[in-house]
């Protein structure tokens, strides 16, 4: 029996260790300008100040962004900063160079999520404008932040961007965790 109970505590342990506690969520598209899940706390955009180059099409009309969340039940919200170089005010709630253009999103369950941006009630909003898209996202482990430097109008469609190794990563971590939670049901 000890011997069982010690094999359930060393699997417990390695399932917490596989199943990493940082696991947030993550911006697909339009590319974010990096994601560093332990990093992602940081406002305004997750420890990532630089601007992209070069920057991502965000179309006029139709655009969607599209995340992956970690969280179970989650709540998003997505903003358009429009500034070619936004500085901290630009992204505090109280910017008028911010702009709420999707509305929030509740119940967001583990895997991917897309938000259709409506961009046609901001007067600025035009071919060629600069300007930062700010994702933030609250799964129960404080608010936490991802960016995308844009152009708007640049793309009438927007493309997939292929895998990444943290994708992969993901991915790989979610069999294993499934793995050592079927072996403790076994044991
Ligand atoms: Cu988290």
């Amino acid at each position: 029996m000890a011997a069982r109970n010690a094999l359930c505590l060393s699997l417990l342990i390695l399932l917490l260790a596989v199943v990493n506690v940082h696991a947030h969520f993550k911006l697909d598209s339009p590319a974010a300008r990096g994601t560093v899940e332990d990093k992602e706390i940081m406002a305004p955009c997750g420890g990532f100040d630089t601007l992209q180059n070069p920057r991502n099409p965000l179309p006029l009309t139709g655009a969607k962004v599209s995340i992956t969340a970690l969280h179970p039940d989650a709540t998003a919200n997505f903003y358009l900063i429009l500034s070619s170089n936004p500085t901290a005010n630009d992204f505090s709630s109280n910017s008028t160079t911010r702009k709420q253009i999707a509305p929030t999103a509740t119940g967001i369950k583990i895997g991917s999520y897309s938000a259709d941006i409506d961009l046609s009630k901001i007067p600025e909003a035009k071919e060629g404008v600069q300007a930062t898209l700010q994702v933030t996202f609250d799964g129960g482990d404080g608010l936490l932040f991802q960016c995308s430097d844009v152009v708007l109008g640049a793309a009438t469609a927007q493309t997939q961007g292929s895998k990444s190794a943290a994708d992969r990563m993901s991915t790989a971590r979610g069999w294993i965790f499934a793995l050592v939670a079927f072996a403790v049901l076994l044991v």
